[in-house]
């Protein structure tokens, strides 16, 4: 009977240490396992919803993730840079496996991402950039503002051959694509054309009406030009002009950015003369770029995508198949 004791002690002491081992042979194969899209947990720190190019942004953002089985934690910062960090803060205690965010605009940042990489998890900007470290942030994805900025430009010189006196409504003040289209504009604007006033409509369209119709009780029909950093403030501006009583389009020429279906309707309508892509559907390169930064892999420091211009001319028959 002892010996029967003492052998059933025994097998049992030996499956507790195989069953313990094994476990944590799983829990450590777990550990060292890559991730995959499903069970991948993403935070993600959104602007706004602005514009109808943030609207689009964010559904890209959220579609794909349903589409790829992500873990998706969403945030609306109603464009204020303190509810962005406050969110970010939130995923570093959720300890999710990285963060994105679209920087409200470029700086002070710096702590709130030193805390993300204290906490060992990568960060990728999207859309905007933030002036900080290269050691903080695992990639940027987004575009080329400054050529988007070079591009509207070139446009207007176009417009205007003869030059004169334009006006421009500028992106939300601080960001990196208010800042990036300002100055591309003006390295290849033409010389005979002058810059007579620029003030922000913070990418939207109340603000883009509200700027130009004081554009136009100072400067009236002096102004032949407008140069708008969002299809949105451009669409409001539209309206100002015309209850102004001059014809957008035609007394006055309207370059824009972005390059949504609004500018497309616009466009058709005959009251916008160009607009320079800005694409917002960055979800499916997002997560391809998360997942590998979870995994290890070294990025690099800027992911540009590709965009376009339109005019006019093509705007019917592009319409229906523009996805934002
Ligand atoms: C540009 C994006 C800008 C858009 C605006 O990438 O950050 O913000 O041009 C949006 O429409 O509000």
């Amino acid at each position: 009977m002892r010996k029967l004791s003492l052998l059933v002690v025994v097998m049992m002491a030996f499956f507790m240490i195989v069953g313990c081992s094994s476990g944590s042979d799983e829990s450590a194969s777990d550990d060292a396992a890559e991730k995959t899209m499903e069970n991948l947990v993403v935070g993600y720190a959104q602007i706004g919803a602005e514009s109808e190019w943030r609207t689009a942004n964010t559904a890209s953002i959220k579609e794909t993730a349903e589409e790829l089985g992500v873990d998706l934690k969403f945030s609306d910062a109603q464009q204020k840079q303190e509810n962005q960090i406050a969110a970010i803060r939130s995923y570093i205690a959720e300890d999710v496996d990285v963060i994105g965010f679209s920087p409200v605009v470029e700086t002070g940042w710096e702590t709130v991402l030193q805390e993300a990489k204290d906490a060992g998890i990568p960060v990728i900007m999207v859309d905007r950039r933030a002036d900080v470290p290269r050691e903080l942030y695992a990639t940027y994805l987004g575009s080329d503002f400054v050529e988007e900025g070079r591009k509207a430009g070139n446009e207007m010189n176009t417009l205007l051959p003869e030059g004169g006196k334009i006006v421009e409504l500028v992106g939300t003040v601080g960001s990196a694509p208010a800042n990036d289209r300002y100055s591309g504009f003006r390295e290849t604007m033409a010389d005979n054309i002058e810059i007579i006033d620029s003030q922000s409509g913070d990418f939207t369209r109340a603000q883009g009406k509200e700027v130009m119709e004081a554009f136009l009780k100072n400067y009236g029909d002096e102004i032949v030009g407008l140069y708008a950093h969002n299809d949105d403030m451009a669409i409001g501006a539209i309206q100002a002009i015309e209850e102004f009583g001059l014809q957008p389009g035609v007394d006055i020429k309207i370059v824009s950015i972005d390059a949504v279906r609004g500018a497309f309707e616009a466009m058709i309508d005959g009251k916008l003369n160009v607009t320079v892509e800005c694409n917002p559907l960055l979800g499916p390169q997002f997560y391809d770029l998360a997942l590998r930064a979870v995994n290890g892999e070294e990025l690099p420091e800027w992911v540009p995508s590709e965009e376009s211009v339109y005019y006019p001319d093509k705007a019917e028959e592009l319409l229906p198949e523009r996805q934002y």
